[in-house]
């Protein structure tokens, strides 16, 4: 499996117009976090939270890309990809996410999308990528009415100064993780543990993203807007329907709850009813806000699930390898789920908005020799095309990521990386994985 084989498929292979990228999000690079005027976000509270984050870290210094910005361009061109994927964060531009506009946060990011401008890349944009501003999550975060005023506001305020530069816009990563991970879990911040409240954050924070469209549409019409969705293909573990039943209800809160809610306007009603008293309140009204039409839902695949009821899956059982998360390497999946989505839902563009993974890299005389995580990359990337072949308006895909960074609860610990990150000296120096993708993008294999 790890051995390198060269991919039998080509850049061409994909067209001209396909958008080659590499992601990152604010939160796990930029660090600076007492920076110009910077406020605090429910992320550096977790930190601070004890056993919160598996090495005792936070986001304070990251890849310190605030500061290197130039230098992290300059990186990303090397690539050859003609995309870049990046998040603002709320709390840089507006520190107590509703009060007065801070200037010199801005200027970062009008800095960053002028570096891809020079560099002839597209910037493609995230509101949000889970880092709440502090002051906001105070009153009450994703439950209080006047939070999804104040991300209205922040939606416009951004389109407005940056629309016509981007390539797109996206609304929300991940609302999956944000709800269940956040607040059901609470492995993730704000650390809440209460699945009805993670329902109603899963329900309005759809009701922000369709606000939020609106109001983007409002202010740069022609800007592509969508939305990010991590999904999966479920799997019953074994025959018994009790595993059956598990994997359709797991594939409804994972799959189902957004993607209906966004292309059909509703719930899926198996999930309604699985939840019973923890179905949130959904005003009049709601429902045709959350279905908007978007220009694209941006995929984000690392592996595919299983359901049981029994003994937790064990992820080895399949034989197949497993990276350093615990995820199985499962590239087919990918290809099942695009298909599967432009089968059930039509979506007239869908982009692989995130693609990668975490292996333990051993740095020798220097260098990073992933080989592993380049053949992850070579065989998604395959299975991409293999969706595209089938029909399915696939025009994207995005390695995540650019850099070794700071992987949320699993602190540095987990390196997804092409570009490898000393976090002593915070040189980056370029692993076999991106080396490839660099020689596959120019056309030199
Ligand atoms: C995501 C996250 C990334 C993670 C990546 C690996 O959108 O899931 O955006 O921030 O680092 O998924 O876990």
């Amino acid at each position: 499996m790890n051995k390198s084989v060269e991919p039998s498929y080509s850049r061409a292979d994909f067209g001209e117009d396909f958008v080659w990228g590499v992601a990152t999000a604010a939160f796990q690079i930029e660090g600076a976090a007492n920076t110009d005027g910077r406020g605090r976000s429910i992320w550096d509270t977790f930190c601070t939270k004890e056993e919160a984050i598996a090495d005792g870290s936070n986001g304070d210094v990251a890849c310190d890309h605030y500061n290197r910005l130039e230098q992290d361009l300059d990186h990303i061109a090397d690539l050859g990809v003609n995309a870049y994927r990046f998040s603002v964060s709320w709390s840089r531009v507006r520190p107590s996410g509703d009060g007065p506009w801070n200037e010199k946060g801005f200027d970062f990011y009008d800095r960053l999308i002028a570096g891809l401008e020079q560099r002839g890349i597209q910037a493609h944009l995230t509101l949000f990528h889970w880092d709440l501003p502090q002051a906001l999550d105070d009153r009450g975060g994703w439950l209080d009415e006047k939070v999804l005023d104040c991300f209205v506001e922040y939606a416009q305020e951004v389109t407005r100064r940056f629309g016509h530069r981007l390539a797109s816009i996206c609304t929300f990563n991940e609302p999956w993780v944000i709800s269940i991970l956040g607040y059901e879990k609470g492995v993730f911040a704000p650390g809440v543990q209460d699945r009805a409240v993670a329902m109603q954050v899963a329900h309005n924070i759809l009701v922000a993203h369709g606000r939020a469209v609106r109001a983007i549409r409002a202010t740069s019409p022609s800007l592509s807007t969508g939305i990010v969705l991590n999904m999966s293909p479920i799997y019953a573990a074994s025959e018994d329907p009790a595993d059956t039943e598990k994997a359709k209800i797991d594939d409804g809160l994972i799959v189902r709850w957004y993607m209906d809610a966004i292309c059909f306007g509703r719930y899926p009603v198996d999930v309604l009813s699985y939840l019973g008293k923890d179905e949130p309140a959904v005003n009049a009204g709601d429902m045709s806000v959350i279905s908007e039409p978007i220009d694209f839902i941006g995929v984000n695949y690392y592996t595919r699930n299983f359901a049981s009821t029994g003994n937790p899956w064990d992820v080895s059982s399949t034989g197949n390898q497993v990276t350093d998360m615990g995820w199985e390497v499962y590239p087919d999946g990918l290809c099942e789920l695009l298909c599967r989505l432009h089968a059930d839902y039509n979506v007239c563009k869908l982009m692989v908005t995130e693609n990668g993974a975490a292996f333990k890299d051993e740095v020798i005389d220097g260098f990073v020799n992933d080989l592993e995580r380049q053949s992850y990359i070579q065989n998604h990337i395959a299975a991409t095309l293999d969706a595209r072949r089938r029909g399915v308006p696939v025009d994207g895909y995005f390695v995540w990521s650019l850099l070794d960074n700071f992987e949320w609860a699993s602190g540095y610990e987990k390196r997804f990386g092409i570009i490898h990150v000393d976090y002593e000296t915070l040189e980056r120096t370029p692993k076999a994985s991106s080396l490839w993708l660099t020689k596959y993008l120019t056309g030199a294999i």
